[in-house]
């Protein structure tokens, strides 16, 4: 049995923290998810996230996001995101997608490719290597890029109060991200796929409700559904 990679990727404030946790509800109280279980096409739903995964991605999570932390060099923090992506594909994702896991997870390689690549202006080929190294060739079956303007992402979370250290980064080095995510998404659109995520978080789940029950029934074509 072999599970699936779903990651969940966007600018700050695009809202897909709130729209994984919608999915992992909607997908538990849904009859085409019990029904790919009790037939056997998945073992559980699992829900994660980059950076921060593992006991020691969290202690490297608090590295990268800690305003208070000194100055992190570009070099420096692309290899902590490739040491967290590391431990996490090895220790978690590879054993349970093995055991026939569903993940869901916040943020994978994309990220990297937009922020530090994109963001922060280092080599794209460097951090293809890097990636593949992290990931051993684990690439995502399906990623959700949650689409939303920077400022719009920005307000949302000023609204919540204090902000981490890549949050504080200026308009400018978002609105790369953002360019970078956009250039992700039309170089993989077999991959990729857009949610416009500028609408309340009832219209974007139902966007998202609608491409995971269409990506699991062309997974899962056999799967026989009952009511
Ligand atoms: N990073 C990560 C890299 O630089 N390189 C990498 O390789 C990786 C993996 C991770 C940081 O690390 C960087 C990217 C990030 O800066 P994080 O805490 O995980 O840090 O930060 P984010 O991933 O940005 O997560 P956030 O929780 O901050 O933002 P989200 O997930 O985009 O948004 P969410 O869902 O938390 O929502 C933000 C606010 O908006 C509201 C929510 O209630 C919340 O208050 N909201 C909406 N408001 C209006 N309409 C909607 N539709 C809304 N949806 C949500």
């Amino acid at each position: 049995m072999q599970g699936k990679l779903i990651v969940f990727e966007g600018v700050e404030g695009s809202g897909k923290t709130t729209q994984l946790r919608r999915s992992q509800t909607w997908l538990l109280a849904h009859s085409l998810f019990n029904c790919l279980q009790t037939q056997g096409y998945i073992s559980h739903l699992l829900v994660t996230r980059q950076p921060g995964g593992t006991e020691l991605g969290q202690s490297i999570r608090q590295l990268l996001l800690d305003s208070a932390q000194s100055p992190i060099q570009a070099k420096a923090e692309l290899l902590l995101y490739a040491a967290d992506r590391a431990q996490h594909v090895e220790e978690l994702l590879k054993p349970q997608l093995y055991q026939g896991a569903l993940i869901l997870c916040d943020r994978y390689t994309d990220s990297t490719v937009a922020y530090q690549g994109y963001g922060r202006g280092l080599d794209l080929n460097l951090i293809d290597q890097l990636n593949q190294v992290a990931t051993g060739g684990l690439d995502s079956n399906l990623t959700l890029w949650f689409d939303l303007d920077v400022e719009q992402g920005l307000a949302r979370t000023k609204l919540r109060g204090s902000a981490d250290r890549i949050e504080q980064d200026s308009l400018a080095f978002h609105q790369r991200v953002q360019q970078g995510f956009r250039e992700l998404a039309s170089a993989n659109p077999n991959r990729i796929v857009r949610i416009d995520a500028s609408c309340s978080e009832a219209e974007v789940s139902e966007q998202v409700q609608v491409v995971l029950q269409k990506w699991l029934m062309q997974w899962y074509p056999a799967v026989l559904l009952h009511s």
